[in-house]
């Protein structure tokens, strides 16, 4: 390796960061591309339009994951994957997931730049549904490359209005091919993310290294009622399902209360139906979701959620049924390019540190098909899936320009 490491077009990294925001910008200066939205399809554009100039192939697989493929000296050879995710939360930031694209875009023009066609073919993918706002479980795109899903299953997951991920897909012309054959094989897979926590800020570093994710558990779950009048019925007479909801909701957080520090326990969305104000509620539909660092307790939060929700329904007469949709288990990157991170972020000079991330990513699911490593930059006060998310240019020049020396120390073995 050169004694003066490439390094990216901070500006221009920067500029394109500016631009993709603008695609579901929202006035509290966030963005809302949920997948395959207009916003979302809009952002897809823009990245072909940036990654055609690049001089990449295009490739979409059936769930409408984007790769975007540089060749290299020996096509045959098995590739270096980066990339991350377009779709957003619905009050998200200008940074979750579009910087890990568009610094793998910046890594590619770089090389452009430089004349550099790398040994290995490189792939700079965007994962359809990563946050699993339109479509449960989150990380779906990369959830059916890995075969955690089938595509069958994947492709039928629908969204709140009852539209179906095919549908989405084939409305919007993402849907690929069949897979004919089995997964691509990979050498290496790399995400360079946001850390969404305050850490790195807080301590003065520039990048964090990756050693692994959290545990994750998502659960839907109802209470079933009875609708009656508001107006006439005595509280005694009521099975009024909220009732069920608001005793779930304060269970949730008693049982992440019991994990002390680590516990992350979180009802985000629930509604009511019929939802009226002079009806008693017959069915409340709502989520539950835990995290933790070590399987055993995660496990043991499903089983207390299982007896709370028992518990409630038996003593107000109502139905339940409670059904996990995403098992997410702690996971560890590949130790070997956890390495050559550390060693690019010293022969940048940058000031780093191992760190366990909070949030999940689809490099869990790319994981368990490939060595995959996921580097990190500070985000201000470690916010994230929040309209004000934000970074410093300098610190997106610097991921990029670790991701650089990584995917190069992977690309040219
Ligand atoms: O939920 C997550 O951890 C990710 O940000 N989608
Ligand atoms: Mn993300
Ligand atoms: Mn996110």
């Amino acid at each position: 390796m050169s004694k003066d490491p490439p390094r990216v077009n901070g500006p221009r990294l920067w500029q394109s960061l500016e631009a993709m925001a603008k695609l579901g910008a929202t006035r509290r200066g966030g963005v809302c591309r949920p997948a395959l939205s207009e916003a979302d399809l809009a952002a897809r554009g823009l990245l072909r339009d940036w990654a055609t100039a690049a001089a990449t192939r295009l490739e979409i697989d059936p769930l409408g994951n984007l790769f975007f493929h540089r060749p290299g000296q020996n096509p045959a050879s098995p590739a270096v994957l980066m990339g991350s995710h377009l779709d957003s939360q619905l009050t998200g930031g200008r940074f979750d997931g579009a910087y890990g694209v568009l610094a793998g875009l910046e890594v590619i023009r770089t090389l452009n730049d430089l004349d550099i066609v790398t040994k290995r073919p490189l792939q700079l993918v965007n994962w359809t549904n990563e946050e699993g706002v339109r479509f449960s479980p989150a990380m779906l795109g990369s959830g059916g490359f890995a075969g955690v899903y089938t595509d069958e299953y994947a492709l039928a997951r629908k969204d709140s209005s009852g539209e179906s991920l095919a549908m989405a897909l084939e409305r919007s012309g993402y849907a690929g091919p069949a897979r004919t054959t089995g997964r691509p094989g990979l050498h290496a897979a790399f995400e360079l993310h946001i850390e969404q926590g305050p850490r790195l800020e807080a301590e003065g570093l520039t990048i964090g290294v990756v050693t692994g994710t959290q545990g994750i558990r998502w659960y839907d779950a109802e209470f079933r009622g009875e609708s009656a009048h508001s107006g006439t019925t005595p509280l005694a007479k009521r099975r009024d399902a909220a009732l069920g909801l608001a005793q779930a909701i304060l269970a949730v957080r008693e049982i992440g209360l019991q994990e002390g520090e680590t516990g992350r326990a979180t009802v985000g969305s629930a509604r009511l139906f019929p939802n009226v104000r002079n009806a008693v509620t017959e069915k409340a539909v709502f989520t539950v979701e835990f995290r933790h660092p070590d399987q055993a307790r995660l496990v043991a939060q499903g089983h207390k959620l299982k007896e709370h929700l028992a518990k409630i329904a038996k003593a107000d007469q109502l139905g339940y049924s409670l059904k996990e949709i995403l098992t997410l288990p702690p996971l560890t990157f590949d130790p070997g390019l956890l390495g050559v991170v550390r060693q690019a972020c010293t022969r940048l000079r940058l000031p780093h540190c191992d760190i366990l991330s909070g949030a999940g990513h689809d490099s869990c699911n790319v994981s368990r098909v490939a060595p995959t490593a996921m580097i990190f930059i500070p985000c201000r006060g470690g916010l994230s899936h929040n309209e004000a998310e934000d970074i410093l240019p300098e610190w997106a020049e610097a991921g990029a320009n670790v991701l650089l020396q990584a995917v190069l120390d992977q690309a040219q073995t």
